[in-house]
């Protein structure tokens, strides 16, 4: 009997150490800590590999994770976080639609002491509402991928743009990059821009539309997504030209699908968002709970890549 005393002691030692140096820790009540998680669609592949990201993290670390899946419905985040802080969760991530809007709701979170932390886009709110926000310099990317456009075009193209979702800040600095750039070449122009909400289908029917009015007079399409990249790629190809040669395409992300479309010769070159984020999502938490603090925000490390390296770098891609 004595012998298995001492053996299970030993078992729950072992797990203890292990779940504290996973940096787990429990609730209060002794019990596992519980994280909502609320996302704001699930309609791209990037979406996807963010959402499984902070899934697999959670469980590696013994966390209990309430999902929850807005379906690109802001409502239905504040929704969402409102239930979250009901249920007294130890934190919440919050890949938010849009910038504006979530001040009240972060504002019963802060009063309920329950730390928050951004994925992947920010929001247009008092920095003392949020712990950090964790994402990529979207104006760098515009930027990069407008100098890219720039060397491979010679400074002269008539462009087409397929804007993100509205008030989403990859939106509005992919936008701003892009143009910081392009507006020191007066032969560089962005003659048709509208939004295809970072959705392939949409990005292909507002591509449809252009090429309808515009088509031989785009020699570039800058995509604020890959999926909408995809989307475009169809477009043009069905329009009867070669997308990545009698249109040059560039797009933002770099999903699977996009090396794919690199290496196939329909896309020119890609400026990664990793949205691999859920690692450094339960790291900000628990920093959160061991009462530390962190820059407001903590800046995702990304890759630029062109057509001619896809094939060498695609069976390595992590999403
Ligand atoms: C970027 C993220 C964007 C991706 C899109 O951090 O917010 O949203 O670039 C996604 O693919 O829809």
């Amino acid at each position: 009997m004595k012998r298995k005393v001492i053996a299970l002691f030993l078992i729950l030692a072992v797990v203890a150490g292990t779940a504290f140096a996973n940096g787990q820790q429990e609730a209060a009540d002794g019990g596992k800590k519980v994280v909502g998680f609320s996302q704001c669609d699930s309609q791209q592949a990037w979406r996807w590999a963010e959402t499984e990201s902070v899934k697999q993290e959670a469980a590696k670390r013994g966390y209990e994770l309430k999902y929850n899946d807005a379906q690109a419905v802001q409502a239905n985040q504040i929704a969402a976080i409102r239930s979250f802080i009901a249920q007294g969760v130890d934190g919440i991530l919050l890949a938010p639609q849009v910038m504006t809007g979530f001040g009240p709701v972060l504002e019963e979170a802060k009063e309920a002491g329950i730390p928050v932390v951004l994925l992947d886009r920010l929001v247009a709110e008092d920095e003392d509402l949020f712990f950090t926000f964790i994402g990529s310099d979207f104006v760098w990317e515009g930027e990069e991928m407008a100098k890219i456009v720039v060397e491979e075009t010679g400074g002269k193209a008539r462009i087409a743009e397929l804007q993100g979702t509205p008030g989403a800040d990859p939106t509005i600095d992919r936008k701003k990059g892009f143009e910081n750039v392009i507006n020191e070449y007066p032969d560089m122009q962005i003659i048709l821009s509208q939004t295809g909400d970072f959705n392939r289908t949409k990005g292909k029917e507002v591509m449809e539309a252009f090429m309808k009015a515009e088509g031989n007079n785009i020699d570039v399409i800058y995509c604020h997504n890959d999926d909408m990249a995809i989307g475009a790629i169809q477009a043009v190809r069905e329009y009867g030209l070669e997308p990545g040669q009698d249109i040059k395409i560039y797009s933002i992300d770099g999903i699977k699908d996009a090396f794919q479309a690199m290496v196939d010769g329909d896309l020119n070159a890609v400026v990664e968002c990793t949205p691999l984020l859920g690692p450094q999502g339960f790291d900000a938490l628990e920093a959160a709970w061991r009462g530390e603090t962190l820059p407001k925000w903590v800046m995702s490390e990304d890759g630029i890549f062109r057509m001619d390296e896809a094939a060498a770098l695609i069976d390595g891609r992590a999403y």
